[in-house]
């Protein structure tokens, strides 16, 4: 494809959708319908660490053929949440091996006896590798912690007169090696004059604590037997009108009918369809815009979905209701449009991180990170390192936020990481990833990777064909990885639609010297630049900040520290942001927890808020310039400058 025009990838439509490497099936959010039913799962399981020493006793003690207190003690363990804070005991907080949960469910008659219902069993994700018994039966296995996986449990549950008590057991592993996403080595320390025999530690790669367990939802849901497997959904504009294309897959029988319904936010039908794959047309469209860059930003439209179909037990149907916001993406050599319009990211990187929970889903601190983001005037995020809860992305299409869908492909950071089975294994991640979030409107371009080994030769293999696959899965979206090496070493880049690069000026070296940043940061623009003609996203800069350190003039690790590098930082990115700069990410929106090591206080600090959430002094300065930024950058321009300051709710 032509660089130097603009690459619509919206207009280029569902190309290759279906060419993935081996998963089986949809990954549509659960939901109620008049033909779904949902029960969640969260609260208190069982749960116990297997301390053997080989972490094995319970596989040989089959501890999933009865109930888990019946093979030694049990405590209490809140779903969703990482294991890792809860308990006073150090050693789970360290822990690395199998640790194992259990549930009894009841479920409901209908369930059970309607042969025409089929029962899944969904797990939102395990970190890292997880394997689950139903009744003692061996029912799913999943690699990679991060993203959902499920399994039809229909023929366990429905076995004759009443067998409604359910009793799931899920065993999850968190170790990392050098094949799993992230990779990790263990190291054994062999010198017994310092460790006791069979010592071993964990290394990982990367600067966040490797949280682990049940850390999303676990849920029970129901369809009909033939039902609505998948959606695909991708969106262009043709004048002023806007286009769904729609595809999909239906599971259970060849003998039925789809009606599609598109309704406005007002639940008035505009458009309608039947058939597995259509277009559908929206003329005097709404389109779905950024927070801040239109005054009606995120609107969505329902695309209804209605199956009929015929089994040899009856007629049954199915319902299933998407959401869809109808907007383009295109990259110009020094673009980054939605909708037509220049969009410049100025936002934040994140993580799932918070006290006591680590990376469990959490709905108040879920709330209050979006109201935090509006009231910054943020516009976009990354979902750094990883991806984030689903019910994260629906709240950014909701809002308007624009998401960097980040995948786990951090920390490649040892030649041997760059291996074929590693290489399969991320595909197919990617695969995990674009199918699970691809509907979603805010998902503006995927990100294979953050800080790999890019100068090795291997990794520019492995980027190329991570990026390359990710393209032919998804070819509505652009490609990045966030590439923290230098620009003439750097053998990833080539394949990449965005640069996005990480820089950390008078932080990692030159201790203090703020008077550096901005001739430092002009080169890394100019050069990396002059070399790819593509647009270029700061993904990363900040500084460490402990919150009520003060000093002035400012020293590192002071509050004042952070605002000066932010403020050297802004005038920099200002010198290139109208000519092929198209966004800044500070990190990181907040403190999170890390592995402990000299450098770390309890966690990273770079946060402009503290982990609890409340702002250091840049939180106000980056606030200042993002909400001048958007107004500057707001389509259409007639809205009044400073009325969003003023005017907003959120101030
Ligand atoms: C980076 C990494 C991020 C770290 C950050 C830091 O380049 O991408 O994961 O946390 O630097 O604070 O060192």
């Amino acid at each position: 494809m032509a660089r130097g025009s603009a690459v619509a990838w919206a207009a280029l439509g569902p190309l290759l959708w279906g060419c993935a490497l081996g998963l089986q099936g949809g990954m549509l959010y659960p939901q109620e319908s008049p033909s779904r039913e949902c029960k969640e799962l969260d609260g208190l399981w069982s749960f116990r660490a297997d301390f053997s020493d080989n972490r094995r006793r319970g596989f040989e003690e089959q501890w999933y053929r009865r109930p888990l207190w019946e093979s030694g003690p049990t405590m209490d363990m809140p779903v969703p949440s990482s294991f890792n804070d809860i308990s006073q005991d150090w050693r789970l907080r360290h822990f690395v091996g199998w640790v194992w949960y259990e549930r009894e469910v009841i479920l409901p008659e209908r369930w059970t006896q309607d042969l025409r219902t089929r029962v899944v069993l969904r797990i939102g994700s395990a970190h890292s590798y997880a394997i689950v018994w139903v009744n003692g039966v061996d029912t799913l296995e999943h690699e990679g912690g991060y993203l959902p996986f499920e399994a039809d449990i229909s023929n366990l549950v429905q076995v004759g007169p009443l067998p409604s008590r359910l009793r799931i057991t899920i065993a999850i592993n968190n170790t990392l090696t050098p094949t799993t996403l992230p990779p990790g080595t263990i190291q054994y320390l062999t010198d017994t004059s310092k460790y006791p025999k069979g010592y071993f530690v964990q290394n990982t790669y990367f600067d966040f604590f490797n949280y682990a367990g049940l850390q999303r939802s676990v849920l029970l849901y129901t369809t009909p037997t033939t039902y609505i497997d998948d959606i695909t959904v991708t969106t262009s504009v043709e004048q002023d009108s806007g286009l769904v294309n729609y595809q999909i897959s239906v599971k259970g029988s060849n003998l039925f009918k789809l009606e599609v319904r598109l309704l406005d936010a007002e639940n008035k039908v505009v458009a309608n369809g039947t058939g597995t794959q259509g277009q559908l047309k929206v003329p005097g469209v709404s389109l779905w815009w950024p927070y801040l860059m239109h005054e009606r930003p995120a609107y969505l439209y329902s695309l209804e979905v209605q199956l009929t179909a015929q089994t040899s037990l009856g007629p049954v149907s199915d319902f299933y209701t998407l959401p869809v916001g109808i907007r383009t993406v295109a990259v110009t050599k020094s673009q980054f449009l939605i909708n037509g319009k220049p969009f410049y990211f100025h936002g934040v990187n994140k993580h799932e991180d918070a006290d006591i929970r680590g990376k469990g889903f959490d709905w108040p601190l879920l709330v209050k990170d979006f109201n935090l983001l509006r009231w910054l005037g943020a516009n976009a995020f990354r979902t750094s390192h990883y991806p984030y809860a689903e019910e994260v992305m629906q709240m950014c299409d909701r809002y308007g936020i624009v998401v960097i869908d980040e995948c786990p492909g951090v920390g490649l950071a040892l030649p041997q990481f760059f291996n074929n089975v590693s290489l399969h294994h991320h595909m197919q991640v990617m695969e995990e990833v674009v199918r699970r979030d691809k509907n979603h409107p805010a998902v503006v371009m995927w990100s294979v990777a953050n800080e790999p080994a890019s100068h090795l030769e291997s990794a520019g293999y492995y980027l190329k064909m991570v990026i390359a696959h990710t393209k032919a899965l998804d070819p509505s979206r652009p490609v990045t990885f966030v590439s923290n090496s230098n620009y003439a070493a750097d053998k990833g880049a080539p394949y990449v639609d965005v640069i996005c690069l990480n820089s950390y000026y008078s932080w990692y070296h030159d201790y203090g010297h703020l008077e550096l940043i901005q001739l430092q940061l002009a080169t890394q623009f100019e050069n990396w630049y002059k070399k790819y003609q593509k647009p270029i996203i700061q993904s990363e800069y900040g500084a460490e900040t402990i919150a009520g350190f003060h000093q002035d003039p400012p020293l590192m690790f002071t509050e004042e520290y952070q605002k000066s590098l932010l403020e050297q930082y802004h005038l920099g990115l200002d010198q290139k942001r109208r000519k092929y700069v198209v966004g800044e990410l500070i990190w990181n929106f907040a403190d999170f927890m890390t592995e402990q090591s000299p450098t770390r206080v309890l966690g990273n600090k770079k946060g402009i808020f503290t982990r609890q959430r409340q702002p250091k002094s840049a939180a106000f300065l980056l606030r200042e310039r993002y909400w001048k930024i958007a107004n500057e950058t707001r389509y259409p321009h007639s809205v009044a400058k400073s009325q969003c300051l003023e005017n907003s709710p959120f101030t």
